[in-house]
């Protein structure tokens, strides 16, 4: 399988993020990327090339530009103001309060467009985004002309990113600008699998109102799980969207038992829907052992829903999303590529 990866991923590399009340180091930390391409290095999956650059045209197919121009001058305007941490939103435009009116000082900017608080923007958190989309975008392009499947290592991840909010470690989403660029190509109908354990709430919110790109999610009931305020199961797309919207929340504990038959369900859905493409959007906190997470999935497990997915003869393409048991999260990201490829 062809690796898209972008060494300037190392440019995220954020020093703070606030967790249970305390500035820790990020989980979303710059080795996970490093580990996953050592171990396609080590299980020889195939070529590993670095991305093109596509511009910022079919980022804005999704992000509105006054959100792009927000997170490329954030860094330096925080900075600016004489503050000596990284960039954490401490006000948000709460129930009540104006929704629309987007203020000048930096801080109002960054409750307008965070939609959580443990993100901190630091120094290269822009130009790590760009690639990241770089990374995604030329492996659609891979897929374009004639490969039938591809790996955007990316990194920062991008499913919580809606198109004017960042948070839950994502800034641009990197699924979202790829299935777009699918529908601008020609195809008719694109499908997104969620897999990552958080629900996928930016990629959700994008493609809501529409039946050409269907979202399927399996994650942490919200009830109990970031982001908390979306996902649950009876979000199933608005107007013509309505009907292509699939959640499946799951509880506390959820094994492979669980977890592989809501995997199922949504298999059943996509191949009825007929897509050009599929995108998996691949986080591996499902693992058993994630410091932030509760599923209860093995590394054998990965292998085992990568043949489910190949099974579905799709074009495939795998963007990373998250995964924070870093010692681990090589071999189960990679155990999904294999069980793809071994069908
Ligand atoms: C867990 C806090 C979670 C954000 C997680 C974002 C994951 C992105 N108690 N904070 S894949
Ligand atoms: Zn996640």
């Amino acid at each position: 399988m062809l690796t898209i990866f972008s060494e300037k991923h190392t440019l995220r590399d954020a020093k703070t993020e606030l967790y249970g009340g305390e500035l820790v180091s990020p989980f979303e930390c710059p080795v996970r990327a490093e580990y996953i391409l050592e171990q396609l290095k080590s299980e020889k999956l195939g070529e590993i090339i670095a991305p093109d650059e596509f511009g910022l045209d079919p980022i804005t197919r999704i992000h509105d530009s006054d959100f792009l121009m927000f997170l490329e001058n954030c860094w330096s305007a925080w900075q600016a103001e004489g503050f000596k941490g990284e960039a954490i939103p401490t006000v948000w435009p709460a129930r009540g309060m104006q929704q629309q009116r987007i203020p000048n000082h930096i801080e109002g900017k960054m409750g307008y467009y965070a939609l959580a608080g443990e993100t901190s923007i630091s120094d290269g958190t822009w130009q790590a985004a760009r690639a990241s989309a770089n990374v995604a975008l030329t492996a659609q392009a891979a897929i374009k002309n004639g490969a039938n499947e591809a790996f955007a290592l990316c990194r920062p991840p991008g499913h919580h990113a809606a198109g004017d909010m960042y948070g839950g470690y994502c800034f641009i989403n990197n699924a979202a600008i790829a299935a777009q660029a699918f529908i601008d190509q020609g195809a008719s109908r694109v499908a997104i699998l969620d897999v990552d354990f958080h629900h996928g709430n930016g990629t959700q919110s994008i493609f809501y109102n529409r039946a050409d790109v269907m979202f399927c999610s399996l994650h942490g009931d919200p009830k109990d799980a970031f982001p908390h305020f979306l996902g649950y199961a009876d979000e199933t797309g608005n107007g013509e969207g309505e009907g292509f919207n699939y959640n499946y929340p799951l509880g506390p504990g959820a094994n492979f038992q669980a977890w592989g038959t809501a995997l199922d369900d949504a298999c059943k859905k996509i191949k009825a829907y007929g897509p050009d493409a599929l995108l998996i959007s691949l986080g591996v906190d499902t693992f058993e052992r994630d410091p932030i997470s509760f599923f209860k999935l093995i590394s054998d497990d990965f292998t085992r829903y990568g043949a489910t997915i190949g099974a579905l003869k799709l074009p495939t393409l795998f963007i990373m999303e998250g995964g924070y048991a870093v010692e681990e999260i090589g071999i189960n990201a990679v155990n999904v590529l294999q069980g793809y490829e071994d069908l």
